[in-house]
C-alpha cells in the first residue's frame, strides 16, 4: 500500500543532533549502539502498517538502566527529543527474568521480547497473563507502556491489575524504583499506574515485574460459526454463564475478516467449509481438569446449537488445530496489511450495539470500501478496520469524524487498546472530559518539563506549549 503523511510541524524549541552530541553517546554506549546509518535506521523511523513515517537520525541502544539514564539527562539538558521504542509493532502511529515460583512472581528487562518470557514461563509451569499476535516481536515494555489488551484479557484482566512493579527512568534522567513484587501494598498513591498505558510520554519503562498465571493443562478451544450477530452476543452471555470461571478467551471475525485471512495468508483453511457464515466465534477454555472441562464445553455447545446459536461448529483435536484456529483470528491484521491500505479504528462499545457501527460504515461507504469488523468481543472491545486499495481522503473523510462521534455518542472509547499516539492525540476530547485531559497535560508537564518524550503523541500538543 502506498504511504499516508502524517505531518507533523517540528517544535522549534528542540534541538538537532550535533557531533559532540554522538561522541557523548558513544562514550556512553559504545560505537556499536549509536546508529546513524539510513538503512539501519529506516525500519526504525517506519510503523508496523507503513502508515507513519519518522525522521529520525540516530537510534540509541542502551543495553541497562544507568545507561538509559545519562543518555536521558544528557538529551533533557541539550533539548533533544526521544521516542521510547520496543518492538515496533505499536498501531497507533536483552534481558534477564528472575521468577519466584510459590507467588508466581516474574521480574524482567522491558526489552524482554513477550513470547521469549511465555517460552521462559512455561519450563517453570507457568504462563504471561497477556498474549497477543504481534508476540514474537513486542517487549513487554511496550506492551506495559500500551497497556496491550490482547486474547487472554477476559480471563486475567488488564495490566493495570497484573503488573505488580515497574522500574522507570524520567526524562530528566532520574531512577524511580517501584520495582515492587506485593500483591497488595496501599502506602500512597500507586504511581506505576500512570506509567501503564501512558505510551512512552511520561518515562522510559527499564524493568517489569508481573504476576503470572499457573500454567493449567486442560486447554480447549472451539471454532463455531454464527449466522447473525445477536446470536453471538448470546453465545457469549452464555459463555460467562456456563463456562465461568474456565472461560479464557471469547474472540470474534465477522465473513468478511474470513475472506481475508483466507485469501492473504498462506496454508491457512478453513475449518468450517461447509457453508459461508457471518460471524465466527473462537472460544478458549483453560481449566485443571481435562474431561470435567471437556464435559461443560461439549454441553455448552450442545445448548447453544439447539437453541440455534450456533450454525457449526469445530473443537480443536490437538495441537496443531488448535494453533491453526488460532492463527486465523491473529491473522486479521497481517491479512489487512497484505489487501492495501487501511483505516484501523480500535473501539471500547456496548457489546449490543458494537456491530452496528461496523454495518453502519458499510453502508456509508458502499462499494469503495472493505469493512471488516473482529476483535476481543468478550471484552466489548471492536478492531474495525477499513481496507482499501490506496490511501484516499475522500474516504478518510468518511469514515472521520463518524466513527468517532458514533463512538462518543454511545459511551465509548476510541482506544480500546492500541492507545493514541500520533493518530489521536487530538482525537482525546471524544472519549475523555477537558477536565481530564487538563489534569493529563499538567502530569505531562509535572514530569517531562521540556516536553523531550514522544512528542506530539497523547496528549494534544497544543496543551503542553
Ligand atoms: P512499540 O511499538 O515499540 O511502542 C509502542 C508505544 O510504547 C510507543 O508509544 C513507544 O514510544 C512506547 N514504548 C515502547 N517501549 C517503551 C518503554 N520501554 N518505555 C516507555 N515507552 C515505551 N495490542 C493490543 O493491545 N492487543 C492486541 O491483541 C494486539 N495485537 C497486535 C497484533 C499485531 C499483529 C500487531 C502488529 C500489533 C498488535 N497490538 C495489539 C498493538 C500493540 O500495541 C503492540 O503489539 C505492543 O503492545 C507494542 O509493543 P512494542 O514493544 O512493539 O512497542
Ligand atoms: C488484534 O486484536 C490486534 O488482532 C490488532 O489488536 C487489531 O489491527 C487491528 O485492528
Ligand atoms: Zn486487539
Amino acid at each position: 500500500g502506498s504511504v499516508a503523511s502524517t505531518i507533523v510541524q517540528r517544535n522549534p524549541l528542540f534541538s538537532t543532533i550535533n557531533h559532540d552530541d554522538i561522541i557523548y553517546f558513544e562514550k556512553i554506549l559504545g560505537v556499536k549502539n549509536v546508529i546513524q546509518d539510513d538503512e539501519e535506521l529506516q525500519p526504525a523511523n517506519t510503523d508496523w502498517m507503513h502508515k507513519y513515517k519518522g525522521s529520525s537520525k540516530l537510534m540509541l541502544q542502551p543495553e541497562n538502566t544507568d545507561e538509559l539514564s545519562q543518555i536521558l539527562k544528557y538529551c533533557n539538558s541539550r533539548c533533544l527529543a526521544v521516542v521510547p521504542q520496543g518492538g515496533n509493532t505499536g498501531l497507533v502511529g536483552g534481558s534477564v527474568p528472575v521468577f519466584d515460583e510459590v507467588s508466581g512472581v516474574l521480574v524482567c528487562d522491558a526489552g524482554c521480547i513477550l513470547e521469549n518470557l511465555i517460552s521462559f514461563l512455561d519450563k517453570q509451569g507457568f504462563i504471561m497473563p497477556l498474549d497477543l499476535g504481534a508476540k514474537g516481536s513486542c517487549q513487554i515494555g511496550g506492551n506495559v507502556s500500551t497497556n496491550a489488551g490482547g486474547l487472554r484479557l477476559v480471563r486475567y484482566g488488564s495490566l493495570h491489575g497484573t503488573v505488580l512493579g515497574l522500574e522507570v527512568v524520567l526524562a530528566n534522567g532520574n531512577v524511580i524504583d517501584m520495582l515492587g513484587t506485593l500483591r497488595k501494598d496501599n502506602t500512597g498513591y500507586d504511581l506505576k499506574h500512570l506509567f501503564i498505558g501512558s505510551e512512552g510520554s511520561l518515562g522510559i519503562i527499564t524493568k517489569v515485574s508481573i504476576l503470572t498465571p499457573a500454567k493449567l493443562s486442560a486447554v480447549n478451544i472451539a471454532f463455531l460459526a454464527c449466522q447473525d450477530y445477536i446470536s453471538c452476543q448470546k453465545l457469549l452471555f452464555q459463555a460467562k454463564r456456563r463456562l465461568g470461571e474456565i472461560l479464557s478467551a471469547f474472540e470474534f471475525l465477522d465473513a468478511q475478516a474470513m475472506n481475508l485471512v483466507l485469501q492473504h495468508l498462506d496454508g491457512v483453511r478453513n475449518p468450517l467449509p461447509s457453508a459461508i457464515y457471518n460471524f465466527y466465534v473462537l472460544i478458549e477454555t483453560t481449566g485443571s481438569n481435562e474431561s470435567s472441562d471437556k464435559e461443560k464445553l461439549e454441553a455448552f455447545l450442545l445448548h447453544a446449537m439447539e437453541n440455534g446459536l450456533v450454525s457449526d461448529g469445530a473443537l480443536a483435536q490437538d495441537m496443531n488445530q488448535a494453533s491453526s484456529f488460532w492463527h486465523i483470528r491473529e491473522g486479521v491484521p497481517e491479512a489487512l496489511m497484505k489487501a492495501g491500505a487501511v483505516y484501523k479504528y480500535d473501539l471500547s462499545l456496548p457489546v449490543e450495539k458494537m456491530y452496528d457501527l461496523v454495518e453502519e460504515i458499510r453502508i456509508r461507504l458502499g462499494a469503495a470500501a472493505n469493512v471488516v469488523g473482529y476483535g476481543h468481543l468478550g471484552d466489548g472491545n471492536l478492531h474495525l478496520n477499513v481496507s482499501t486499495p490506496q490511501y484516499d481522503d475522500t474516504i478518510l473523510a468518511q469514515i472521520e469524524p463518524f466513527v468517532y462521534e458514533w463512538t462518543s455518542r454511545h459511551h465509548g472509547s476510541i482506544s480500546a487498546e492500541h492507545g493514541l499516539g500520533l493518530m489521536k492525540a487530538e482525537k482525546i476530547y471524544y472519549s475523555k472530559s477537558s477536565g481530564t485531559v487538563q489534569l493529563m497535560a499538567s502530569i505531562k508537564k509535572l514530569l517531562d518539563p521540556s516536553g523531550i518524550l514522544n512528542p506530539y503523541k497523547v496528549i494534544p500538543p497544543s496543551l503542553l506549549s
